[in-house]
C-alpha cells in the first residue's frame, strides 16, 4: 500500500517543485572570440553563465546579489508570461528599481508554460556585457516528446569587445547624429567558437536555438542536415522544413535533426550575422561563426562552404499546433509609428508615435497600484512612457508602421501573440487591404521590415505592466519603447511588492509611490518628471545636424564639437535628470535610456 500510494504521491509532488537558484552577479573576465580579454558580467564567478531549466507548474525562485560594485543590475525572465507575478518581469521603470550595488533582490513566479526562452539583464542597456543566457522550461506532455532522443540547448550572438556603458555614450551622441549602431566584433556560439557537437549516427537531436545578441539578427544552418521546425519562441508549431532559419535578437526556434546512419564524416553549422544592420561593416570583421556535428573526433571538422545568399525559412508561414484560431473581434485596436530622428541635443532617437522613451522616475507598476481608479489615466505614467491601458480581457490589435530603412525586432512582454500580417520591405504604412491567416503564427519577438508594416493581436488575458519594446539593445536604449498597462484594477486587487523590491528604490533613492515624477498629491501634476532633450529648433532639420556634425568631424573632432555648441539653438539643453548638472549629451543619452538608472 505504501509503495503504490509513493508512486501516485510522486509526480503530483514533482509537478509542483521549487527551483531554486542563487545568483552571486560579479564581473569576471574572459575572451570567448580569442581575440579580446575583457571585463564581463558572470554569475557565481562563472561564464558562460548557467542554463536556467525547470518544468511546467515549477516554482521558480531566484536570490539576486549583486556585487558588480560598479552598475545595478536586474533581471527579465524572456517570454514567461509571469501570469500573476508582473511584479517578477525584470524591467527596471516598469516594474521594479534597478537592483542597487551590494543589495538582494528575489524573483519568485510560477511556470505556466513549456518552451525555449532565455533570462537577461533588463538594466542601463547592460545585458550585451554578457549577462544572458537561455532559460529552458521542459514539458513532459510536449507532443514531440517521443520524436527526438537528446536535446541540445545552443546559443547565437553577437560580441563586442567595448562595454555598453561606453558604447551607449558614443551611440546616444551629437557626434553620431545618424545614430549608426556600434557594429560587434564577432559572433558567438555557446559564447565561444568553433564549437564541437559530438552526435551519433542515426539519432534525432532537439536543438534548442536561442539568439542571446544584442543587435545582429543570425542566419543559421546546418551542412547536410535539414532542420525541422517544431516550437518558436515557446509555441509548438505543426513540424516545418527549413535548410535555413533567420533569428532575429530574442527569438528562440527548436529543430529536430536526424542525424546521418554513417559516421565517417563531421558537418559544419552555420551561424552569419544579418550585415544589413551594420551602416558600415569593418574589412577586419568576420560576421560568421561555425561549429561542428562531430561523428567521428578522429577525422577533421571540415571548413563550412561559403554561401552567395541566404534565403532563410519565413516564419509567416508557422502552424502552431493548438491551431488558435485568428482573433477576429478586436475590442481595441492602435497603431505605433517607428521613427528615428534628431532631438535638440544634436543625437539621434527612436520614437513610436514622435515619443522616445524616458524612463519614469516611479516604476510604472508602483505608479498603477498607488493610483486608485486614476490608474486608467495614461497621463499619470507621463507622455514619454508611451502608456496604453488595456481592459482585462480586450483584444488588442497593434499596427505597426516602420517609417524608418531598418529592420527591427519587436517584443511583447507578458504575451505571445498572433502574427497575422507582415509586408514586405518598402511597402509602407498598413493599408488595411490584406487577407489574415485563420490560424496566425504566434511568437513573442516578430521583425519588422524596412519601411515596411506588421499587425498583431492579443488577448489582454494576464493583468502587468508589459512593455513592447524593439529587441535591439541600442534602440531600447534611444527610447523604442511603449508600456502596456494591462487590468490595472485587478493589479492593485491581487498585487503586493515585496519588501526587498521596495528596499532596492530606497537604496536608490527613487520613490515607490504616485505619479511617474512620484507626485502623490495631484497624480496629474508631472513637474520634475525625467524629460526628453527639447526638440529641435523650428526650421532647422536634422540633415542639418549631419551636414554641419560631419563637416566639423572632417576638419577636427575638437573644434566640431565647439561649433555645435556654438550653433546657438541647436546646442540649449534641459535639465534632462532634475536637479543634476552634467548636462552632456551622455547624460541626456543616460536619461533616454529606458532601463537606465
Ligand atoms: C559573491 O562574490 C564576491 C566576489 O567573488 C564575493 O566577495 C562574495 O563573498 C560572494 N558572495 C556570496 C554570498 O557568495
Ligand atoms: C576559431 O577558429 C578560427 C580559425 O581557426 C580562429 O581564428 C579563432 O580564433 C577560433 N576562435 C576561438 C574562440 O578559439
Ligand atoms: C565597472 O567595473 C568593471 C570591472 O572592473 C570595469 O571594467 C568597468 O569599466 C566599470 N564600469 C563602469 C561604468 O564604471
Ligand atoms: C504559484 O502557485 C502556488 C501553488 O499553486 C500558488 O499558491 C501561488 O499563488 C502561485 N503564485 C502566483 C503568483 O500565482
Ligand atoms: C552548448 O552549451 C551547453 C552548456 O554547456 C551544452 O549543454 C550544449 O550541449 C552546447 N550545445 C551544443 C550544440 O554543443
Ligand atoms: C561568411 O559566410 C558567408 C556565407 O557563407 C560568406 O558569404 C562570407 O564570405 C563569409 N565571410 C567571411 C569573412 O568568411
Ligand atoms: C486624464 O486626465 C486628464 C487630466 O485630468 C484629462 O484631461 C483626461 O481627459 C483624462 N483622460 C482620460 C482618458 O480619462
Ligand atoms: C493593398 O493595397 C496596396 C496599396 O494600395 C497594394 O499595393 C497591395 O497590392 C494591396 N494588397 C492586397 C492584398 O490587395
Ligand atoms: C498566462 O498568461 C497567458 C498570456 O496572457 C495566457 O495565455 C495564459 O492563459 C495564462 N495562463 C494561466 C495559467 O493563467
Ligand atoms: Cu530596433
Amino acid at each position: 500500500m505504501v509503495s503504490v500510494w509513493l508512486l501516485l504521491a510522486v509526480p503530483v509532488f514533482a509537478s509542483a517543485a521549487t527551483v531554486t537558484y542563487d545568483f552571486n552577479i560579479t564581473w569576471v573576465n574572459e575572451n570567448p572570440d580569442n581575440a579580446f580579454e575583457r571585463p564581463v558580467i558572470g554569475i557565481n564567478g562563472q561564464w558562460p553563465l548557467p542554463i536556467m531549466t525547470a518544468t511546467v507548474g515549477d516554482r521558480v525562485v531566484v536570490n539576486v546579489q549583486n556585487h558588480l560594485g560598479n552598475q545595478s543590475t536586474s533581471l527579465h525572465f524572456h517570454g514567461l508570461y509571469m501570469n500573476g507575478s508582473t511584479e517578477m518581469d525584470g524591467p527596471v521603470a516598469a516594474t521594479q528599481c534597478p537592483i542597487a550595488p551590494e543589495s538582494k533582490f528575489t524573483y519568485d513566479f510560477n511556470i505556466t508554460q513549456p518552451g525555449t526562452y532565455w533570462y537577461h539583464s533588463h538594466d542601463s542597456g547592460q545585458y550585451p556585457d554578457g549577462i544572458r543566457a537561455p532559460l529552458i522550461i521542459h514539458d513532459p506532455d510536449s507532443p514531440y516528446k517521443d520524436q527526438y532522443d537528446e536535446e541540445l540547448v545552443l546559443s547565437i550572438s553577437d560580441w563586442y569587445h567595448d562595454q555598453m556603458a561606453d558604447l551607449i555614450k558614443q551611440f546616444i551622441s551629437v557626434t553620431n547624429p545618424t545614430g549608426a549602431e556600434p557594429v560587434p566584433d564577432a559572433a558567438l556560439f555557446n559564447d565561444t567558437q568553433n564549437l564541437t557537437t559530438p552526435v551519433q549516427p542515426g539519432k534525432t537531436y532537439m536543438f534548442r536555438i536561442v539568439n542571446i545578441g544584442a543587435f545582429a539578427g543570425q542566419y543559421f544552418w546546418m551542412e547536410g542536415h535539414t532542420m525541422r521546425i517544431v516550437e518558436v519562441d515557446g509555441i509548438y508549431t505543426e513540424p516545418a522544413e527549413a535548410d535555413m532559419i533567420y533569428l532575429t535578437a530574442a527569438q528562440r526556434y527548436s529543430v529536430l535533426v536526424t542525424t546521418k546512419d554513417d559516421a565517417s564524416t563531421n558537418f559544419a553549422y552555420v551561424a552569419s550575422m544579418d550585415e544589413d544592420l551594420f551602416d558600415t561593416i569593418p574589412d577586419s570583421l568576420n560576421p560568421n561563426v561555425t561549429g561542428w556535428l562531430v561523428y567521428d573526433s578522429s577525422v577533421p571538422n571540415p571548413a563550412p562552404a561559403l554561401l552567395d545568399s541566404f534565403d532563410p525559412f519565413d516564419d509567416f508561414n508557422l502552424v502552431p499546433t493548438d491551431k488558435e484560431p485568428l482573433w477576429d473581434r478586436v475590442d481595441y485596436s492602435f497603431n505605433l509609428d517607428v521613427a528615428m530622428n534628431n532631438l535638440g541635443d544634436g543625437a539621434n532617437y527612436a520614437f513610436f508615435n514622435d515619443i522616445t522613451y524616458i524612463r519614469p522616475k516611479v516604476p510604472t507598476l508602483y505608479t498603477a497600484l498607488s493610483s486608485g481608479p486614476t490608474a486608467f489615466n495614461s497621463t499619470i505614467y507621463s507622455p514619454d512612457t508611451n502608456a496604453f491601458i488595456l481592459q482585462k480581457n480586450q483584444v488588442v490589435e497593434i499596427i505597426l508602421n516602420n517609417n524608418d530603412p531598418g529592420k527591427h525586432p519587436f517584443h511583447l512582454h507578458g504575451h505571445s501573440f498572433q502574427a497575422i500580417v507582415r509586408s514586405e520591405e518598402e511597402a509602407g504604412n498598413y493599408v488595411g487591404n490584406e487577407t489574415f491567416p485563420a490560424i496566425p503564427m504566434r511568437r513573442d519577438t516578430f521583425m519588422v521590415r524596412p519601411n515596411g508594416n506588421f499587425v498583431i493581436r492579443f488577448r489582454a488575458d494576464n493583468p502587468g505592466i508589459w512593455l513592447f519594446h524593439c529587441h535591439i539593445e541600442w534602440h531600447i536604449a534611444s527610447g523604442l519603447v511603449a508600456t502596456m498597462i494591462e487590468a490595472p484594477d485587478v493589479l492593485q486587487q491581487t498585487i503586493s511588492i515585496p519588501r526587498d523590491h521596495i528596499d532596492s528604490c530606497i537604496a536608490e533613492k527613487l520613490p515607490t509611490e504616485g505619479n511617474a515624477a512620484g507626485n502623490t498629491v495631484d497624480l496629474f501634476d508631472l513637474s520634475g518628471a525625467h524629460k526628453p532633450p527639447p526638440p529641435l529648433p523650428a526650421g532647422f532639420e536634422a540633415r542639418g545636424i549631419v551636414a554641419l556634425v560631419f563637416s566639423c568631424l572632417c576638419a577636427f573632432l575638437g573644434v566640431g564639437v565647439i561649433a555645435w555648441y556654438g550653433a546657438g539653438e541647436i546646442g540649449k539643453k534641459e535639465p534632462v535628470t532634475g536637479g543634476d548638472t552634467a548636462e552632456t549629451a551622455a547624460a541626456a543619452a543616460a536619461a533616454a535610456d529606458g532601463e537606465s538608472r
